[in-house]
């Protein structure tokens, strides 16, 4: 493990609920709660002042309405969120080429891959420096930690929220987890959670002293042997960039999260056999299967297997991913599935161009597969204004959908830079009102004090 504090850590604070608080000056310093609003809609995230109430992601909706019924209740915008999200990793990338995304709000940087800072000073001034510019950037709050691990620094930001800094001076490690609960450990989920504490153990300093043996016993040989290391703050997992693997894969992205089981893997079947269509059609075959999972909160799961020697069967592949999916908990919804095949083999690649040259002919008799993509986007429903976007009036001009119904629709006109607006309200066919894309919520060249 490196002896300075060069692990940097961002995550955003309240991500989706701040964004909105940005665009809409009426909802700043008010609980705001972003998700999903139908029946059986759970909650994406709540502004801080939002929490005070008890309110938190993940929660059924109709709970948080009990909870908190004067806040403002908004559906989630995530093209939107993207490209603030794109604006935030493109400063950490002028930190590091070592930039490690975990969802749309969070990274790990090696601030020393960059030379961005090489001790705890150095490392401290950047961090600093990086929060005012998130802030001069997207208007936004972001917290930041910084130690010599991975763990420690997601720790750290853990701590440091809502918009601040924690800097973990290292040798301090061991003494600052110890009484910590052993949640707070990475691959630590309720599961195992449960497990420890019949076991009787609680806190890390616990989990330390059990020792590698027992918790090898506990928890299988895999887990038992990292949690120790863990425990005692021993981490050493580098911070990778995402970069393209040498691989043949297929993914899809979809309009409408799914949440059923049964179809998920359907679609993981459908998208495995997709990736064996390329696969023979590049005359390839590979040992490594992936799947990948993107979840509702765009954090990006990959699993893979690797098989005793190179295939393109679509039954070996097909039941490789569904294996594979078994061990994802797609519970919160799914938006993209993947199915890629690695560790592509070159020894028999000759071999396979005559076997694919020989398949060819009968792949292109069989019949093109329709796009489900185009065929399963519902019609867009008409007139339908949905609460939190964007509407532009003839007359009023921007603003946006503060709420409809019985024919109604009410907005609420104001910009990312005017002052709170007034709400008014119109027939819902209204010709006058059109729906708007979201404005910048920070405009270029405008120096925000910081
Ligand atoms: P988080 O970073 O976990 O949460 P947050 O940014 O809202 O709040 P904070 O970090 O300050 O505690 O998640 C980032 C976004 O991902 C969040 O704004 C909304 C989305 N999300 C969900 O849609 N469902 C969830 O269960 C969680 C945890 C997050
Ligand atoms: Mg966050
Ligand atoms: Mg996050």
């Amino acid at each position: 493990m490196r002896n300075a504090p060069t692990i940097l850590h961002l995550d955003m604070d309240a991500f989706y609920a701040s964004v909105e608080q940005a665009s809409k000056p009426s909802l700043r310093g008010k609980a705001v709660i972003v998700g999903g609003l139908g029946p059986r809609g759970v909650v994406a995230t709540a502004s801080y002042e939002a929490r005070v109430f008890g309110v938190h992601s993940a929660m059924p909706m109709a709970q948080a309405r009990r909870l908190a019924p004067n806040a403002a209740y908004l559906v989630p915008r995530f093209a939107l969120y993207r490209s603030v999200s794109e604006q935030v990793m493109a400063l950490l990338r002028e930190l590091s080429p070592l930039v490690e995304p975990l969802s749309l709000d969070e990274a790990f940087v090696d601030l020393e891959a960059g030379g961005a800072a090489w001790d705890e000073e150095s490392a401290r001034l950047t961090g600093i420096k990086l929060r005012a510019d998130i802030r001069a950037v997207t208007g936004l709050t972001g917290s930041v930690g910084l130690a010599a691990s991975k763990m420690l620094a997601k720790i750290a930001s853990e701590e440091a929220k809502p918009d601040g800094l924690v800097l973990i001076e290292p040798g301090t490690e061991r003494g600052l987890l110890g009484p910590m609960p052993v949640r707070t450990l990475p691959g630590i989920g309720p599961a195992t959670g449960d497990h420890l504490r019949r076991a009787g153990i609680t806190t890390v300093d616990e989990l330390a002293e059990a020792g590698e043996d027992e918790l090898v016993r506990l928890l299988g040989k895999a887990h038992g042997h990292g949690l120790y290391a863990m425990a005692l703050a021993r981490d050493d997992r580098p911070v990778v960039a995402e970069r393209e693997a040498k691989s043949v894969s297929v993914e899809d992205t979809y309009d409408v999260d799914i949440h059923d089981r049964i179809r998920v893997g359907l679609e993981v079947q459908r998208l495995a056999d997709r990736c064996v269509r390329r696969l023979r059609e590049a005359g390839l075959s590979g040992r490594t299967i992936v799947l990948k999972v993107r979840r509702y909160d765009f954090s990006t799961l990959t699993r893979s297997e690797t098989l005793r020697g190179p295939t393109d069967d679509p039954a070996v592949i097909r039941e490789a991913a569904a294996r594979l999916l078994e061990s994802v908990d797609t519970t919160g919804g799914v938006r993209l599935l993947g199915v890629g095949v690695s560790g592509l083999a070159d020894y028999t690649q000759e071999d396979l161009f005559a076997q694919a040259a020989g398949e060819q002919g009968a792949l292109a008799e069989a019949p093109e597969e329709t796009a489900p993509e185009a065929v399963e986007r519902p019609e867009p429903a008409e007139r339908q204004w949905r609460a939190g976007y964007d509407v532009r009036h003839a007359e009023y001009g921007h603003g946006w959908v503060q709420g409809s119904g019985l024919g109604r629709v009410t907005v609420r006109f104001e910009t990312p830079q005017s002052p709170p607006g007034r709400v008014r309200t119109f027939l819902v066919d209204d010709p006058a009102l059109e729906p708007a894309e979201p404005l910048p919520l920070v405009l270029d060249g405008v120096d925000t004090e910081v």
